[in-house]
């Protein structure tokens, strides 16, 4: 057999361990083949010269919001997924968003996948916004998403008044979710405590794009996901808290993981790198801080990014993603819908960031593949587990994607030799590729970049050559599988209760 591509010359990471230069990736026809020794070249054979560098999985972004009606001006999907492979990510899974009045998902789903299909340079899946979880939905419709569209998981919100769901609305979704293999992720902040304070802040004039991070404190995370995890107790559902950013809210998870509750959690960049600082004015523009107005919003002090930083560290945190959640600044209808008659109001400014395009970098960058051991913040295959291997177990694309492993599809980011010095510093707003006129990490230093993408055995990404060389039709729909649970366990019997007790009222399927 004559392989399609051999990678070579450089270091395989897997969510365990590096392998030593001298192993090979054959890929045949999109997937990876074997890895071996020495691996014989055809005449047809692609050879890539990886220089001694890190090649770690494609990255696999289980975050991101793309082509959302509620955020009109962010990223479509050409210019949302141009981004991830330029950043190295080669699998994307955005939101079908139901409105509070759609009575069925299917012509929800059917309308988002128009909108990305044809349109995306990476393999992508939907996962569903639930807000009005019918009878018929639970019962008829999501075994159609699961079984039919591949469509395993639901993203329920707490808070923001069009979508959020009562404590009840959670626990039947949780017992269906449950029932099907279906991945529950939860936006934890306390509505009631965010709304008193918002009103609180506007009848006192305190309107400025900054008064957003003192309307959202860390102890309405820290209580909501409390909540989220005593329901899901109580009904033995495995959940994923997302965009986590508060210490006492990751606390809660992580006593609730020892206890081996199927807890998991997520945490993104802009927890880890940014804080509330930046949504103050400058004297340049007095609405700038818009650009940094996302939920959870970011946090005051080098204390918060360091409690985050440990939680990357000691296996708290499950995935890290992006919550790629774009909106143009200099547009009416996009972070300046806050601008209300020139003047500004931050609970009106689309909430969200971009970020799909530097997630791998920030985190690459402050690994062991950047920094000697004693300032490293994560080892090579703890950057793997969080950004490709454990994602695609979680979202039901084990045994495809998020390793390098034969059998798996063919996806790649080849990194910067360490010593080379053909990468970027620090990340600007000009090398981004996004349809989003800013970065919200504009002049945060950086170690590494991707230097290759390869999607399903085709280089997608040259930075040195090319650019940007997949092409908008090449991203397949992928139909997935039910989500592996990878912390803890479902049936365990809630604290206090009698074992059997639940059986004595819990809905049977
Ligand atoms: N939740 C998200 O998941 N993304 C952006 C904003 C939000 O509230
Ligand atoms: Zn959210
Ligand atoms: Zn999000």
């Amino acid at each position: 057999m004559e392989f399609d591509m051999i990678i070579h010359n450089g270091l395989i990471v897997s969510d365990t361990t590096v392998l030593p230069l001298g192993n090979e990736i054959g890929v045949k026809n999109g997937k990876i083949s074997c890895i071996g020794m020495s691996l014989p070249s055809g005449p047809k054979t692609e050879r890539v010269d990886a220089e001694g560098a890190y090649i770690t999985p494609g990255g696999v972004d289980a975050h991101v919001h793309l082509a959302q009606t509620n955020a009109p001006t962010g990223d479509t999907w050409e210019t949302g997924s141009r981004s991830a492979i330029a950043g190295g990510t080669t699998t994307i899974l955005a939101f079908a968003s139901q409105k509070r009045t759609d009575t069925s998902l299917i012509p929800v789903l059917d309308d988002y996948y128009q909108k990305a299909r044809g349109q995306s340079y990476a393999d992508y899946g939907f996962h569903f916004i639930l807000t009005n979880p019918t009878r018929d939905i639970l019962q008829k419709e999501f075994p159609i998403m699961a079984n039919e569209k591949g469509v395993t998981s639901v993203k329920l919100y707490m808070t923001y008044e069009p979508m959020k769901l009562t404590d009840r609305d959670l626990l039947d979704i949780m017992i269906s979710c449950r029932a099907l293999g279906l991945t529950t992720m939860i936006h934890a902040e306390n509505s009631d405590m965010i709304a008193l304070i918002i009103e609180g802040l506007e009848r006192n004039g305190n309107t400025d794009p900054f008064y957003h991070a003192i309307a959202r404190p860390r102890i309405a995370e820290d209580e909501a996901s409390y909540r989220a995890i005593s329901l899901a107790e109580l009904v033995g559902a495995p959940i994923l808290i997302v965009h986590m950013s508060s210490k006492v809210a990751v606390e809660h998870v992580r006593h609730a993981q020892a206890r081996l509750l199927p807890i998991h959690a997520e945490t993104c960049p802009h927890y880890l790198f940014l804080l509330s600082e930046n949504l103050k004015s400058k004297p340049s523009d007095h609405f700038c801080g818009a650009m940094h107005v996302c939920s959870p919003p970011l946090r005051h002090r080098v204390e918060d990014l360091e409690d985050l930083w440990q939680g990357i560290a000691n296996g708290t945190f499950t995935v890290f993603s992006s919550d790629h959640a774009p909106s143009k600044y200099d547009h009416p209808g996009g972070k300046k819908l806050g601008l209300v008659n020139g003047i500004p109001m931050f609970s009106k400014i689309p909430n969200g960031l971009p970020g799909v395009e530097t997630r791998l970098a920030l985190l690459f960058s402050e690994s062991e593949a950047c920094l000697p051991p004693a300032e490293a913040r994560l080892s090579l295959p703890r950057f793997v587990q969080l950004t490709s291997t454990n994602p695609a177990k979680m979202y039901g694309l084990g045994g495809c994607k998020g390793s390098i492993l034969p059998g798996y599809d063919a996806d790649f980011v080849i990194w910067y030799p360490t010593s080379s010095d053909q990468a970027p510093t620090e990340i600007t707003q000009k090398m981004l590729h996004h349809g989003v006129d800013y970065t919200p990490f504009e002049g945060v230093k950086i170690r590494n970049w991707p230097r290759y993408t390869i999607l399903r055995g085709k280089v997608v990404w040259n930075r040195d050559s090319g650019k940007v060389l997949g092409e908008m039709t090449y991203g397949q729909y992928l139909k997935r599988g039910k989500g592996e649970v990878l912390v803890g366990k479902s049936s365990l019997t809630p604290r206090g209760m009698l074992d059997n007790e639940r059986d004595m009222w819990m809905p049977k399927r």
